[in-house]
């Protein structure tokens, strides 16, 4: 039996496009895709689907054993709004899924894993501008703690038990799929579902508030790239920096307003606006570029054309039934 890519979490925002990009790469009856529900009927009936419930460590090892899988791209995990609101739950799942698949690529079931972390490890010790890949980590949320952590035990495993595990800083996603769920990144999503919905938008961060983000095609084509790196490139185990774009509420509204004009914002902090003050405002990601050849291709004017015009085709669709 040729050897399977297993993802785990695939109905979430990343996974979704994250599924389709490794379904053109190595055929579709070769990506297994899996979540806890079928709440994303496209993707469900995309090709092969399983349900698994992350923390159940003997679901995915019998899903492996089953078909031979080979690769994990672990994406399910609670984000940082979410995992404010229910710590434990966020620990629990971000940790144990973390937790099942580096032993099992301990136990040589499987040969390799992708697992996502986040700018969320930084906290307001480490420097804002250009925050280097190595520096103080001192995360005030839950999430960021099971980040940091995972990040640390990824790199134990690799070094200890010489386990091929790669990993991403992931800041916060642009996409007109899937929609995320629980982030604090959420509102550079939200408005431009709002900007074409209702030409309005309540944002729940400060207009300065400046973010690292990124584009859910350069995101996929990092994730894809780090994974087609041949092993001995791959120098930083924990995971790595990766930066494209940085920018404001403020600015990503006038960005908007070039293509919709009549488009209005008003601001409305809440709890989310004490996280994002705690992560850094821009990312150096020079060693990602230096050892496996990173780079983006979007900036904001050219995410914003791209997220409006996908968006304006599926208002279309849906007007036409
Ligand atoms: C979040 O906002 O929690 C995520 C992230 C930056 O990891 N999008």
């Amino acid at each position: 039996m040729s050897s399977k890519i297993l993802i785990i979490g695939a109905c979430g925002q990343i996974g979704t496009e994250l599924t389709t990009k490794l379904r053109d790469l190595h055929g579709v009856n070769n990506v297994i895709a899996s979540d806890i529900n079928t709440r994303n009927l496209d993707l469900v009936n995309s090709g092969p689907f399983e349900i698994i419930d992350a923390k159940n460590y003997n679901a995915i090892h019998d899903c492996c054993l089953q078909n031979n899988v080979k690769t994990i791209y672990l994406m399910a995990a609670l984000l940082s709004a979410t995992g404010e609101k229910y710590p434990m739950e966020a620990w629990d799942l971000n940790m144990n899924s973390l937790f099942h698949v580096l032993n099992l690529a301990k136990e040589k079931v499987i040969d390799k894993i992708f697992w996502p972390s986040s700018i969320a490890v930084f906290g307001p010790t480490t420097p804002k501008i250009n925050t280097p890949q190595y520096t103080i980590c001192e995360p005030t949320t839950v999430y960021g703690i099971t980040k940091q952590v995972g990040e640390r035990w990824c790199e134990y495993y690799n070094k200890k038990y010489d386990v091929d595990v790669r990993s991403i800083r992931y800041p916060g996603i642009i996409s007109h799929k899937a929609m995320p769920g629980g982030g604090t990144t959420d509102y550079a999503v939200e408005i431009y579902h709002e900007a074409i919905k209702s030409g309005t938008y309540e944002c729940f961060l400060s207009e300065e508030t400046e973010l690292p983000m990124m584009f859910m095609q350069d995101a996929i084509k990092a994730t894809t790239e780090l994974m087609q790196t041949s092993s001995e490139n791959i120098k930083v185990r924990s995971a790595y920096n990766l930066a494209a774009i940085s920018f404001t509420p403020k600015q990503v509204f006038e960005s908007i307003k070039k293509y919709i004009p009549d488009f209005t914002i008003s601001y409305k902090p809440d709890f989310r606006q004490v996280i994002a003050n705690s992560w850094p405002s821009s990312i150096d990601d020079n060693i990602a570029r230096k050892e496996w050849d990173w780079q983006h291709d979007f900036d904001l004017d050219k995410m914003t054309r791209e997220m409006i015009d996908n968006l304006q085709k599926l208002v279309c669709k849906v007007d036409l039934g």
